[in-house]
């Protein structure tokens, strides 16, 4: 058996030595990578050893090349060894630095607000259907007879003209007061009944306190001897929920085709140190008998109440809101202070 010369020898020990100090000096994955096709590469020490074979007499090919392949093995090994603790190092330095501290404060998810407008209304809803009332919301697209002719506006109403009242083709128009509902609500019940009806309405209107679209809370009770003195306690009610107890309220004589008697209510608005002023409200009255008639109810046997105000206005008033048009610009800076207000549910 061939034995190998000292010279190839020293020759191998040579390179393993530098391979063995090259890897432990790779600090990183990419300088390895370099360690790697240094030595194991195409072009490699240890690959140009085993091509330099064929310069060997043919009986010592064998040893020598096992000893290099022996060698390729030993550098492999290492080198797989060092990728695994590098490999270790940086996934414990990416680690380290993705630590999360849970201890930290979480962020407020934003969340927005209910719109005062919707904060209103709800609160009115709370209240009445804690009373007994049903609350209803009815279509916004509405024909003449349930706008105009059942509650008893004359042919030559102004109202009915096109100038007030968005007309839409086909007969139809949109609402300009919620009162359709009740029709729509007289005709499928029974009285005695009571029930409010909140929604928007339009009207051909627009400056600083008017709006083409707004809403109303309609009320309307109807039973047996319903009276204006109902009526003024169940406004009172209402205003005292809404602003406070010292709220008091004040009918003045109106007129309006639905109602009979009718009436402007004003609220006394304390504004502090004793001082306060009037403020109106929206309007109300006794069911006309020929609106009770349209909706086959005997006016000889029922009579009722209804009343009629603007949410808008009511919010303005509640929120110290100083314009309408405030409530549809959508101007976060305003619409985030409502984020803390109460909102009332149907139950509380
Ligand atoms: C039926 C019978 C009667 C509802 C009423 C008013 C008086 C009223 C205005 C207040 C301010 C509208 O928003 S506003 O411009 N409303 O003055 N509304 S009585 O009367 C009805 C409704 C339905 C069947």
């Amino acid at each position: 058996m061939a034995i190998l010369s000292g010279e190839l020898q020293n020759q191998l020990e040579s390179i393993r030595q530098e391979a063995l100090a090259e890897l432990s000096a790779a600090s990183d994955l990419r300088a390895l990578e370099e360690v790697r096709i240094h030595f194991l590469g195409r072009k490699g020490k240890i690959k140009d050893l085993l091509k330099s074979l064929g310069s060997l007499p043919p009986d010592e090919r064998p040893l020598v090349g096992a000893q290099v392949n022996r060698l390729h093995d030993e550098v492999e090994l290492e080198l797989n060894n060092t990728r695994i603790n590098l490999e270790e190092k940086a996934l414990e330095a990416r680690l380290a630095g993705e630590k999360i501290d849970i201890s930290l404060p979480g962020r407020d998810a934003d969340i927005g607000a209910f719109h005062p407008v919707s904060l209103i209304i709800d609160e009115i809803a709370s209240l009445f259907l804690r009373m007994g009332y049903d609350v209803y919301d009815d279509r916004e697209i509405e024909t003449d007879y349930y706008n105009f002719e059942a509650l008893n506006f004359p042919a030559d109403h102004p109202a009915r003209d096109m100038q007030d009242t968005f007309f839409l083709d086909g007969g139809l128009l949109l609402r300009s007061h919620t009162s359709n509902g009740q029709i729509h609500y007289m005709e499928n019940h029974k009285p005695p009944l009571k029930v409010i009806v909140p929604g928007r309405v339009y009207r051909r209107d627009s400056d600083p306190t008017h709006l083409p679209m707004f809403h109303q809370v309609e009320g309307l009770v109807v039973g047996k001897g319903v009276s204006m003195a109902n009526l003024k306690w169940t406004l009172e009610t209402m205003m005292k929920a809404l602003f406070g107890p010292d709220s008091t309220l004040r009918l003045r004589p109106s007129f309006f085709p639905f109602t009979e008697p009718s009436a402007e209510v004003d609220m006394w608005f304390d504004t502090g140190n004793g001082q306060g002023r009037w403020l109106e409200m929206g309007g109300a009255g006794l069911v006309h008998p020929n609106v009770l008639l349209a909706c086959q109810i005997d006016p000889e046997e029922w009579s009722g109440f209804a009343f009629g105000m603007g949410v808008e206005r009511l919010a303005m008033i509640r929120y110290r809101v100083p314009d309408i048009r405030m409530f549809y610009e959508n101007d976060v800076r305003v619409l985030e202070q409502f984020r803390g207000a109460r909102r009332y549910s149907a139950f509380s």
